[in-house]
């Protein structure tokens, strides 16, 4: 069984963990700067200062992102670039509870979680999470660092900028291009090009902020 150490002990790193052990993932543990207890049987490490020691005494062992996001930062996949430093593995993660269809191609650390569609031809970078029930149709292409909240629905030839988030429930419809750095709302539905980083939100889809 391979080893796997996650980063963060927050919501994320709960469902994070719960996959990689369907997976038959073997959990070290987690680092976080807080303690936060013990998560589904994973206990914390320490800091981020932890992690060397931790692929010392586990060679071999893989580091997954358990921090997510909700907003434009670019936190989740600095994390994963401090840990490839270090000399970690950051492999794709994809339930077994998820459809990924044929020449698909997912960037290193991008996890794919429970009843996620991911349909032929599409791509993602690095550091994306594709979360529950979230459906990504043929020919899309996500940036690195994009979050497909649960349930939302990002239709065909649809491009997303990095460190976007689309959120929970949110319609993308086909071949719309969203730029970098952009916040779709719940329930939002984005029917035109997004091309200044922003929050959107509502049907059809405006500019909050
Ligand atoms: O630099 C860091 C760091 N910054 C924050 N390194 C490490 N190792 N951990 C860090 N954290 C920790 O991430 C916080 O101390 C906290 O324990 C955790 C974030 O937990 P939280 O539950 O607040 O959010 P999340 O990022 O796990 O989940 C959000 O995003 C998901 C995609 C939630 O809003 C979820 O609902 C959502 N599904």
């Amino acid at each position: 069984m391979a080893d796997a150490v996650v980063i963060g002990g927050g919501g994320h790193a709960k469902v994070l963990i719960a996959v990689l052990r369907k997976l038959g993932w073997s959990i070290v543990g987690y680092t976080d700067r807080d303690d936060r207890g013990v998560i589904l049987g994973a206990a914390r490490l320490g800091s981020d200062d932890a992690l060397a020691g931790v692929l010392a005494g586990h060679p071999g062992c893989a580091a997954l992102v358990g921090v997510g996001k909700v907003d434009g930062s670019s936190l989740r996949l600095r994390l994963q670039r401090a840990a490839a430093a270090v000399g970690f593995e950051t492999p794709v993660v994809v339930s077994p509870h998820s459809v990924v269809n044929e020449e698909v191609r997912l960037g290193a650390g991008t996890m794919v979680f429970d009843g996620v569609i991911v349909n032929s031809g599409a791509q993602t970078g690095d550091a994306c999470i594709l979360n529950t029930n979230a459906t990504i149709e043929h020919d899309c292409i996500l940036g690195d660092d994009v979050h497909v909240a649960p349930g939302a629905t990002v239709s065909g030839g649809v491009r997303i900028g990095d460190h976007c988030m689309i959120g929970a429930g949110a319609t993308v419809i086909h071949g719309v291009s969203i730029c970098a750095g952009s916040v779709v709302g719940a329930g939002a539905v984005v029917v035109a090009d997004v091309s200044e980083p922003g929050v959107y939100v509502g049907s059809p889809a405006r500019r909050l902020s």
